[in-house]
């Protein structure tokens, strides 16, 4: 079939839901998630990502904060968070699915951390530094496109231009073909993000997603995405459903929020994680 493009809206979506929780379910049921990121300066980022995670369903969420001083043992907001040493997270099936990148840093520690992660068998989102990483270091690069497992890139223009060495300009002016691009690089799912998202997948086939509105520019918003998909992925929605159904709702979320406070200004990432419950419900 030669390459579609479709839009994504709600009518999109409803195939893709993840099945009504059976009555006999129990946290084991929804998946154990790990999240690794939260360097120094930039924690905030990875607990973002991990409040998203639960709020979305996700059974069991594990954090592994690279950050080395004054790092929390709890998260006081989520409590239900568990916060373990990234290097736990390589215990064999300990986990179920992985999100680097939101917060991540660039430190010979992630390094080692992402090296070891696409070794693993598991479902990958990679987002944020991760994929700069996986830019600058041609090692990293190969052995993603050498992974059997899915994994499912989220960059923003920027990461998207250091990813194909080009400039961020460049990447705007087709972002269509930018988003294909990357698939086929790195034969993985992607969402190019930005003012309408663009899906696309190894195959060709791309989704403009049709959600979402200018109070989702700001600080964290990404790092929710990130969130949502872990969740979605380890509650074992395929990864294309768990890409689309992630990317839509977070826009809708924020669409939401929009009505209801009537203007995009101030909206902040902690605010569409309830949104989107309530949409997901
Ligand atoms: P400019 O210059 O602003 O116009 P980076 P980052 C460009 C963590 N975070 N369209 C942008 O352009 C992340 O997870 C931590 C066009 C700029 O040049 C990462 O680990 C938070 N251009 C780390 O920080 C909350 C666009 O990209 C460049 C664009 C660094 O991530 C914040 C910036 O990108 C953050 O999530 C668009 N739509 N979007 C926390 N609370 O701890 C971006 N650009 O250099 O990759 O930096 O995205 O801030
Ligand atoms: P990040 O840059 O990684 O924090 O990700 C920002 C998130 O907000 C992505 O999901 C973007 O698609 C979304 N976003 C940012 N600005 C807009 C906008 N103007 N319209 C729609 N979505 C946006
Ligand atoms: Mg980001």
């Amino acid at each position: 079939i030669p390459p579609q493009n479709w839009l994504l809206d709600r009518a999109g979506i409803v195939q893709r839901l993840p099945s009504p929780r059976r009555a006999n379910s129990h946290k084991g049921t929804y998946g154990r998630l790990g999240i690794l990121g939260g360097a120094t300066g930039m924690i905030g980022a990875a607990l973002l990502t991990g409040r998203a995670a639960l709020k979305l369903g996700a059974g069991r969420v594990y954090l592994g904060l690279l950050a080395q001083d004054d790092v929390p043992v709890v998260d006081p907001v989520q409590p239900e968070l568990m916060l373990r040493s990234p290097s736990d997270f390589f215990n064999p099936d300990f986990l179920e699915g992985l999100v680097i990148g939101p917060g991540f840093g660039s430190e010979i520690a992630a390094c080692i951390c992402l090296e070891r992660a696409l070794q693993t068998c598991l479902p990958l989102v990679l987002d944020a530094d991760a994929l700069n990483l996986i830019a600058q270091h041609t090692e990293l690069s190969s052995a993603l496109q050498a992974r059997k497992a899915p994994a499912i890139l989220t960059p923003h223009p920027a990461e998207a231009a250091r990813l194909l060495n080009t400039s961020v300009t460049e990447i705007q002016r087709n972002r269509l073909e930018a988003a294909r691009n990357l698939a086929r690089k790195f034969n993985c799912a992607v969402v190019l993000k930005g003012a309408g998202s663009i899906c696309a997948f190894p195959n060709g086939h791309c989704h403009f997603n049709t959600s979402g509105n200018p109070g989702l520019s700001s600080a964290g918003t990404g790092d929710v995405l990130s969130g949502f998909l872990g969740a979605l992925l380890v509650q074992g929605l395929l990864p294309e459903n768990a890409l689309l159904l992630a990317v839509y709702l977070h826009g809708a979320a924020a669409d939401v929020l929009l009505k209801q406070q009537n203007g995009p200004l101030g909206m902040v990432a902690s605010e569409i994680i309830p949104a989107a419950r309530n949409l997901l419900n």
